[in-house]
């Protein structure tokens, strides 16, 4: 009884609420509408009421204007979640409970189309389960938290669905993070959520039915430079959780050191993962609802995470190019935007172990004329001891082979008609030598952007030996898509990079654009003939660095897919529990890099193959075997 009261209540009260809020009546008859602003939530107060093992949180959902950038830039109108008589908020209010906990949650839907309300249950959840919430009417939930997890509701209200399903447009912060704590204590944490705001499709994109849709892509409401600058201690433990609430996957990437992940879920089920399975990462993957609970211990200096998807940072998606016609696009001052966190960690960086004297080395950063089927782009050089390498330009660019604990110098040389940078893609180098130009420093000095014609001595020993890259880190819709990027080995003191037995394999896309142009092996669409002997081991270093794709390694022979033995992840070799054989396929986003090894038993032909199924580009890459 008293429920239908309220409820009748509540809608009455609600109406004139949206009445005052969007329109105010004019002496003339016309309604003009007002601004509502959505603040970003940092994600740090559970709303609601929990009192006695009970929340109870009314939540409302309405449209205001959205600041994605400065609190006082530009804005759009956007549907978004408010706790009742609260402002709005992107993400979404935060639901924060321990296990155990009765949740009872009213739904009140003050949008124009009904709404279409996902994860609001009892968790692990089923994803199929929604709740529809028409226009002006109210809906009441009651459930148990369910398991200790990260979690997320969202929903749609009208606009257009994505190729995941989830919205892309209005409704697409309609999102927000549901942690359930474990009994006891709770551990320090954050949460961040993954959005985008999107025009279009990205698939139809990437098959070259569209343009690449603008993208407001932001973390907890916020695109870079706008997003929360952390602040850490070296070597104080740093716990995140983090959760893709946007139609697409995002290879999450942190620049100077690995993290570990200690927890993954889909946002219905969240698997805690044992000691032995954890994951110790530069890049991980989230794909569509992909959640994360990691684990970090930073170094000193000034970094970066962020998505290694090039349109996921660039500076070209700010609101006033979403807005705007594709051919009015502005550029900001920012070399990025979007989905990128900065984090400070004070502290002194220890030296790293080193032997031997400083190698030098120069690479040269050149403009590449159109051949050999690729378009114009870029392409880097190596020199050292007078000598260069390679000969042609090429892409990617030629390995550069160091070793672990020997000093080196790289004098990178930068003769294009733009500034660049380039980054150490998961090597453990000092912030200033990382790449950021305007963010990586030492002391007072600040990393450099290095401008046409001008040199930058980048310093570092390696600690560790494994398959890692070097990129450039601006402007990269140009350049890195245009081919800036090559494999960097280090190999253990003593030894040598076999290039006969360690085959390099580089995914990639031609340009000139990020998501322009055939797939690439090694910067081919038709790879020379490796020769490999029975009973030798063979150690593949496979690199994904498509601006925009995720691909596909595999290794077939005569009857499908092989079995190959997994070394390491992001240049760190894994533990044994995880080196283990596996089926011969493995998914990587931009970024990410894996050691496979592998050691045929008989004669005959095998494939190395690289694939975007989505787009269904194959590069096959034959090994003959004798
Ligand atoms: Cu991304």
């Amino acid at each position: 009884m008293s429920k239908l009261v309220f409820r009748g209540v509540h809608g009455r009260s609600a109406l004139a609420i949206f009445l005052l809020i969007f329109f105010i009546p004019l002496v003339s008859g016309q309604s003009l509408p007002v601004s509502v602003v959505i603040q970003a939530n940092p994600n740090r107060a559970p709303a609601g009421k929990l009192e006695k093992g009970v929340l109870t949180l009314h939540l409302e959902l309405r449209q205001g204007d959205w600041y994605p950038e400065a609190d006082a830039g530009p804005s759009m109108k956007i549907y978004a979640f408010a706790e009742e008589d609260k402002a709005l908020q992107v993400p979404g209010p935060l639901i924060r409970v321990p296990e155990g906990t009765e949740i009872h949650v009213t739904l009140h839907n003050f949008l124009p189309a009904t709404a279409v309300v996902h994860g609001l249950h009892q968790h692990p959840g089923d994803a199929k389960a929604l709740v529809e919430v028409p226009p002006q009417e109210t809906r009441e939930l009651r459930f148990t938290a369910g398991a200790a997890g990260t979690y997320q509701y969202y929903a749609s209200a009208g606009g257009t669905l994505g190729d995941s399903g989830r919205p892309i447009r209005e409704d697409s912060q309609l999102a927000g993070a549901f942690v359930v704590d474990p009994p006891g204590k709770v551990t320090p944490d954050r949460i961040f959520v993954l959005g985008i705001w999107r025009s279009g499709s990205d698939v139809a994109a990437l098959t070259g039915q569209a343009q690449l849709p603008h993208m407001i892509p932001v973390i907890n409401g916020k695109s870079w430079p706008y997003t929360e600058r952390l602040t850490y201690s070296a070597g104080e433990p740093v716990r995140w959780r983090w959760i893709n609430a946007s139609d697409g996957g995002h290879p999450m990437h942190m620049h100077g050191s690995y993290f570990r992940v200690d927890s993954a879920g889909n946002s219905e089920t969240d698997r805690v993962l044992a000691p032995e399975q954890q994951l110790t990462v530069a890049t991980n993957r989230l794909l569509t609802n992909g959640t994360m609970t990691t684990y970090w211990i930073p170094p000193p200096g000034h970094w970066l995470f962020h998505c290694h998807f090039v349109p996921h940072v660039s500076p070209e998606m700010t609101v006033a190019n979403a807005l705007a016609d594709k051919s009015i696009m502005q550029h900001t001052r920012d070399h990025m935007a979007g989905m990128v966190l900065g984090i400070t960690v004070t502290g002194n960086r220890p030296s790293v172990a080193s032997h031997g004297r400083t190698r030098k080395i120069r690479l040269w950063v050149r403009e590449r004329p159109a051949a050999h089927g690729l378009p114009a782009g870029f392409s880097y050089q190596l020199e050292e001891n007078h000598r260069l390498f390679p000969n042609d330009l090429t892409v990617p660019g030629p390995p550069m082979v160091l070793e672990r604990g020997q000093p080196v110098e790289i004098t990178v040389v930068n003769q294009l008609h733009e500034s660049t940078t380039v980054h150490w893609h998961s090597v453990e180098v000092e912030s200033y030598y990382d790449g950021v130009a305007g963010w990586g420093a030492r002391g007072n000095k600040v990393t450099p952007e290095i401008q046409p014609g001008r040199s930058f001595i980048v310093r570092f020993t390696p600690p560790r030996s494994g398959t890692f890259m070097y990129h450039t880190h601006l402007h990269d819709e140009e350049q890195l898509s245009g081919g800036l990027y090559g494999p960097l080995i280090v190999v253990e003191p003593g030894t040598k990079f076999d290039s006969s037995h360690e085959p390099v394999a580089v995914l990639s896309r031609a340009g000139p654009g990020p998501t322009d142009g055939p797939l690439l092996l090694n910067g081919s669409t038709n790879p020379p003939t490796l020769h490999w002997r029975v009973g030798d081991r063979y150690r593949l270093r496979l690199i994904s660095i498509a601006a925009f794709d995720g691909g596909s390694f595999s290794l077939l022979g005569a009857d499908g897919l092989l079995q190959w033995r997994a070394i390491a992840k992001d240049g760190r070799d894994l533990p044994t529990a995880q080196a283990v054989m596996q089926e011969a396929r493995q998914l990587a986003l931009a970024g990410e890099i894996y050691d496979f090894e592998y050691q045929p038993t008989v004669a005959g032909t095998l494939q190395l193959q690289v694939s975007i199924g989505i787009l269904k580009m194959k590069v096959a890459q034959q090994i003959e075997v004798q």
